[in-house]
């Protein structure tokens, strides 16, 4: 044991008395009668993954072509290490082994992506691939069998080329397709499939939309296209949410929600300027698409509609490039999602001022952004271990769009893969869970479930293999991907079958984070 940890348990200690617990335990709350670090019973516990990043197969059994197959066939030099996803872990055949490394760290769930183009090889319904249907039935069943329930990702991010073709999430049309796959996926894995994410993280992958090589398909249309896809993609996860609510729900009795990907902003300042820019570009990055789904007056955010709308204005355009929604979209759109879906990794200080190309939805913000650089960094040049932004986050969404539980879809971090012995990744669970605990037990925000990014070590997008965010690596030298546990895989293993963070993990006091 650390000193540190010495220190802590001895606070937690000293507590413990003080508040009449037993010895060893810490302080119970007043709100949930739970110990402090405790988490509610029936929390969820899991870990996720996703489809272009693990499965490979990119065109076994009669797979399509996606996005992602596209851009990097096209471009091999966009990733770091020059690679792709044609193999990657290749959990389209070792998909069993990804089951036992979930089964082995106690978890609840397991949060996959299913890819479209396997199911759909031309986007659309007149072709159902049937290989792909058997793949992740046998994956389903066999996360059954190990009583791991499936939570199923319906995009993330490997669009169809053939729908690229009209256009891609540009096209309002897209949002037609995408519900048609989702009654597919409803019909042929709803029986045993109870939680649904309709969409990964909007904000991140409509930049491909609005830049070259950092997402697919790599349209640079931005301040324009990233809006227009982003506006697609509400009403996508708007049809897919009624179709399920109403052709399905009452028979297959499941949750269906979105997840957003927000980072904690951090005023850069104690001027009220810089508080209000933190809070605007919480708007811009989840407020823009929490705000027409969780908010009870639904549509944008004002604040980026105006600004949008005025910025629009000043460059001579006829056209607010940010699209508007009609009465009854809007009205289609509000409270179709039954948990709000979190994933969060990192925290930044943001002042008011103007930074971006013109037009660009950062421009429009009218933020800078800059690294907390006193935190230490992990192998990701993004991605900084502050723990503090989790409770911080869960606590703003939670009072921003209040009555929706949080679930945690996305939370972890990098390392090098030179070692098993993972004592960063060890260090960053601990201290996010830590925070999240007392964010239900003290704040009492409404958090139901949490899960680590990632179970294996995968394609971190362009990357490459070279920024391993798994609790087991993956050696991608070896044609075999053969998966062993990291040191942080039983961590996780402790935290989730004890529902709680051990002591001798748990951070009591913020401030040191
Ligand atoms: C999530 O994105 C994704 O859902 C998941 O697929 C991904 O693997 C995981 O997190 C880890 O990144 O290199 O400066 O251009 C979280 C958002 C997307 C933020 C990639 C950082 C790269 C920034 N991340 N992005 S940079």
């Amino acid at each position: 044991m650390s000193r540190r940890q010495e220190v802590l348990l001895a606070v937690v200690a000293a507590l413990s008395v003080l508040l009449g617990a037993p010895a060893g335990a810490a302080p119970t709350t007043a709100g949930s009668g739970n110990a402090v670090n405790q988490f509610p019973e029936g929390f969820l516990f899991g870990a996720s993954s996703a489809a272009y990043q693990i499965e490979g197969g990119w065109n076994a059994d009669g797979k399509g072509e996606s996005i992602w197959d596209r851009l990097l066939h096209t471009f091999p030099n966009l990733t770091t290490d020059g690679r792709n996803g044609d193999v990657a872990a290749d959990s389209y055949h070792k998909y069993k082994e990804d089951v036992e490394a979930l089964a082995s760290i106690g978890a609840n769930f397991y949060r996959f992506s299913i890819s479209w183009p396997r199911i759909l090889p031309t986007g659309d319904t007149n072709v159902i691939n049937q290989a792909g249907i058997d793949y992740y039935n046998n994956l389903i069943n066999a996360l059954l069998e190990k009583g791991i329930q499936p939570l199923v990702t319906i995009y993330h991010w490997d669009l169809p080329f053939e729908l690229q073709k009209l256009g891609g999430w540009t096209n309002p049309r897209i949002a037609e397709y995408y519900v048609q796959y989702a009654k597919v996926l409803f019909e042929n894995f709803g029986d045993r499939v109870k939680l649904w994410i309709t969409i990964n993280e909007p904000d991140m992958f409509t930049k491909g939309y609005a830049t070259w090589g950092q997402q697919a398909p790599s349209v640079n249309a931005s301040g324009i296209g990233d809006y227009q896809a982003g506006h697609t993609v509400l009403l996508a996860h708007a049809g897919a949410w009624h179709l399920y609510d109403e052709h399905f729900r009452p028979t297959q009795k499941g949750k269906i929600g979105i997840t957003l990907n927000i980072d904690w902003s951090e005023p850069a300042t104690d001027s009220a300027d810089d508080a209000e820019a933190a809070e605007r570009s919480l708007q811009f990055t989840g407020g823009l698409f929490a705000h027409p789904i969780f908010s009870s007056e639904g549509d944008y955010p004002s604040v980026v509609r105006l600004r949008v709308d005025a910025n629009s204005k000043a460059e001579g355009r006829g056209v607010s490039r940010l699209p508007s929604f009609t009465t009854s979209e809007v009205e289609y759109i509000r409270g179709t999602s039954d948990f709000f879906g979190l994933n969060h990794y990192t925290s930044w200080y943001v002042a008011d001022g103007v930074e971006g190309t013109v037009p660009s939805k950062t421009y429009d913000s009218g933020t800078i952004t800059t690294p907390m650089t006193e935190y230490p960094l992990t192998y990701s040049a993004w991605l900084r271990v502050i723990p503090s932004g989790i409770r911080k986050i869960v606590n703003w969404v939670s009072k921003t769009y209040p009555g929706h539980p949080i679930l945690i879809t996305e939370n972890g971090c990098s390392d090098d893969g030179s070692t098993l012995d993972d004592q960063q990744r060890i260090e960053y669970y601990t201290g996010y869970l830590s925070e999240v605990v007392k964010a239900i037990n003290v704040d009492g925000v409404d958090v139901i479930g949490y899960s680590a990014w990632s179970i294996i070590d995968n394609l971190e997008w362009m990357a490459g293999y070279t920024n391993h965010f798994g609790v087991f690596r993956v050696d991608y030298d070896d044609p075999d991907r053969p998966r062993t546990a990291k040191a942080s895989a039983s961590v996780l293993k402790k935290i989730y079958e004890s529902n709680s963070v051990p002591l001798e993990y748990f951070t009591p006091d913020s401030s040191s984070t």
